[in-house]
């Protein structure tokens, strides 16, 4: 920036670095996307198009400019993204980091739009608006991605039985609604089975929202790796620098947590852990080496041997024929 008489102004700008050693999460959510939703011809109670679009692009161009988001959860009209405790990126400036989370979703929502809405116009432009909160334990970020999860597992069971009602019972909004209020889960879970429709059975992208992660953590088989066919060497620059795994799994219990036990380590913690996988891979290479080093040497020893047992019993040339005679004969006759 040129220096001028007027640059003393930027002093006034405060500085809003965020508190250190927290975990940093960024959540956007649609602005009046009940509106949006209407009007662009949403499938209710859930339309995997508007999920797709939302989750495995918007979300993934956020987790593209956020090298350190190690998990980002998905449901409804909202995006919550985790930065490590020891983030330094944009110098963990809060309004940076809001400003430029919000308007990467909201840009790439729309970059996307026509591909997965090919026969609805964009009526008008939509919003997201966005919030960082820090929780300065890793339990208390376990709890903030349950609360969400549970969240999204309250609504869908409301919202798929509240749909089912009027679609299937031809109930209008209003007796739907008055059905369902002061039900408890096992009810719903009632009437949607004297309608057919075992809940259980409802796609897990629906009961319990979508979940990404780095590629590097995937285990065998598992997820599915979002794989766009970009357009352009600078959609793919832009948009696919990092791989994402996109999963539909429990993130309340346990078991997420020990199969993946990196997400939740500081930066340093996971270098080190890096350090150490590659210290091991290494070591088994060099353990491989080693094996066929051995190997070749006694083999080179056996042939030695084997020598000294054919010049000792000069007959193994006849043995090896012998051998070659029973192996074509047909089973019958060889028994
Ligand atoms: N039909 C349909 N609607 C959806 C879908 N996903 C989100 N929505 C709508 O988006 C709304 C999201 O809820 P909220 O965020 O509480 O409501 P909002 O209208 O966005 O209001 P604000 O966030 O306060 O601006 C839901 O109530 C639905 O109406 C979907 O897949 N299908
Ligand atoms: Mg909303």
């Amino acid at each position: 920036m040129a220096k001028s008489r007027f640059e003393y102004v930027r002093d006034f700008e405060e500085s809003d670095a965020v508190m250190k050693q927290c975990f940093i999460v960024l959540r956007i959510d649609g602005s009046n996307f009940h509106r949006f939703s209407d009007k662009h011809g949403f499938v209710k109670p859930n339309d995997e198009r508007a999920l797709r679009i939302r989750g495995y692009e918007a979300a993934h161009g956020v987790m593209q400019i956020m090298p350190d988001c190690t998990i980002a959860y998905g449901q409804s009209d909202e995006y919550s993204f985790v930065l490590r405790p020891d983030t330094t990126v944009h110098g963990r400036r809060r309004q940076k980091l809001v400003s430029l989370a919000v308007s990467k979703f909201t840009a790439v929502y729309q970059f996307y739009w026509a591909h997965f809405f090919p026969e609805t116009a964009l009526l008008y432009p939509p919003a997201f608006d966005g919030r960082l909160v820090l929780y300065p334990s890793d339990k208390i970020l376990r709890d903030y991605l349950a609360w969400r999860q549970v969240d999204c597992h309250i609504n869908n069971l409301y919202n798929t039985t509240f749909h089912s009602l009027i679609q299937k019972q031809g109930l209008t909004a209003s007796e739907s609604e008055k059905r369902l209020s002061k039900t408890l889960s096992k009810e719903k879970n009632e009437i949607l089975f004297q309608l057919g429709i075992n809940y259980n059975d409802e796609k897990d992208i629906f009961k319990k929202g979508s979940v990404l992660i780095g590629a590097e953590n995937r285990k065998e088989n598992e997820g599915e790796i979002d794989l766009w066919e970009a357009q352009s060497s600078e959609e793919s620059k832009h948009l696919q620098k990092r791989q994402v795994l996109v999963l539909h799994v429990d993130i309340i219990k346990d078991p997420f947590w020990q199969r993946y036990p990196n997400l939740l380590l500081p930066l340093e913690e996971v270098k080190k852990a890096r350090k150490r996988q590659v210290q091991t891979d290494c070591n088994k290479k060099n353990n491989e080496y080693l094996f066929i080093l051995v190997f070749y040497h006694a083999l080179v020893f056996v042939i030695l041997d084997f020598n000294i047992i054919r010049n000792l019993y000069g007959n193994l040339k006849h043995k090896n024929e012998r051998t070659l005679c029973i192996t074509v004969l047909p089973r019958g006759k060889h028994t």
